[in-house]
């Protein structure tokens, strides 16, 4: 080698190792979303992402991708633990398979309303629950709303629990959801969200069961003439990071981030409530018979088996059901 070969090799070596360091390629992370833009959800997701492009100054650029175009929950679920999606706002529910704790989330009944979640999830106990979501390689930094869960079908108002009787219901993947719709006397088929609209509209299921922001968006309503309010789930969502998305960002970006989500979360939370209430009205303004449930407790004594063969299987939750239980 010529003396100049070698300071060529040295230089294009250096140029090499400046581009792969020091230029620093901005980290590109792909958000997954369930929802269409404007729900809630979405609107907090690209506040979040804004947020995390502009104060980091293009060290992370973070896009979101809607209607659940990068897959069903269950697969982003296991893309984000593996990082191939770098963050998403995850319903606990389908989350149970993955993080047996966090099926505590989806008993039913479990929280009074909404103010009672928050205060379980804001404080110790939801750091127990974000602590074992990061076992499983996420990093969940806040909480959004997802209302009350309720059945709605295309046979009868339920009242009772005596109404669910034989309706094929689906549910989201969780078998502790198809013990709870068995224990009301009715037919559950876990079935992934963009699969149900056609299924109501065919007839190979007669109901499901979500609050009034994803009955209306996901166009459910169009083909379903009864909701019935039976507020029998307050599920908690979570803003989640892939875990090796968030060990490769520095100190200083994870605080950006981490504020970003907390910020969402609180953009999320503040438009639920208008939200939930401008899709009541529209579904209903679309014909739908919206019936309340005067006397609950029937349903609620309907879950007793639920609520003991769930602690059977996993005596060592049985205190952190209580535990939410007593906080208020
Ligand atoms: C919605 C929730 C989604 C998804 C959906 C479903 O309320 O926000 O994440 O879980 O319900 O029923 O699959």
């Amino acid at each position: 080698m010529t003396l100049t070969s070698v300071m060529r090799a040295a230089l294009l070596s250096s140029v090499v190792f400046t581009v792969g360091t020091g230029a620093a390629a901005a980290a590109e992370w792909r958000g997954w979303n369930i929802h269409p833009e404007g729900y809630p959800n979405s609107d907090a997701l690209e506040q979040f992402a804004q947020e995390v492009t502009e104060k980091t100054d293009g060290r992370v650029e973070a896009t979101v991708y809607h209607n659940a175009v990068l897959g069903a929950q269950p697969d982003a679920i296991e893309q984000t633990r593996n990082g191939a999606l770098d963050f998403a706002n995850f319903n606990m529910g389908p989350m149970g398979p993955i993080v047996p704790a966090t099926n505590v989330l989806s008993l039913p009944f479990l929280f009074d309303d909404l103010e009672h979640m928050h205060t379980v999830m804001d404080g110790e106990i939801g750091q127990l629950f974000a602590d074992a979501l990061e076992e499983k390689g996420l990093v969940a930094l806040s909480w959004f709303d997802s209302g009350a869960r309720s059945f709605y079908n295309t046979e009868r108002p339920i009242r009772t629990p005596a109404d669910m009787k034989g309706l094929k219901v689906r549910v989201m993947n969780n078998d502790l959801y198809v013990d709870m719709v068995d224990a009301l006397g009715g037919n559950a088929t876990p079935m992934a969200y963009g699969e149900v609209y056609q299924s109501l509209k065919t007839g190979v299921i007669d109901g499901a069961e979500n609050n009034y922001p994803s009955f209306d968006t996901s166009n459910h309503y169009e083909v379903v003439p009864y909701y019935s309010v039976t507020q029998h789930l307050i599920i908690p969502e979570c803003l989640c990071i892939a875990k090796a998305s968030w060990q490769a960002l520095s100190e200083q970006d994870r605080e950006i981030v981490r504020e970003a989500a907390i910020r969402a979360a609180e953009t999320q939370r503040e438009l639920w409530a208008d939200s939930s209430a401008a899709s009541r009205e529209r579904v209903e303004e679309a014909g739908v018979e919206v019936n309340k449930v005067k006397d609950k407790s029937a349903f609620q004594e309907a879950m007793t088996p639920v609520y003991d063969d769930f602690i059977d299987a996993h005596p060592e939750l049985e205190s952190l059901v209580s535990a939410i239980r007593g906080t208020k």
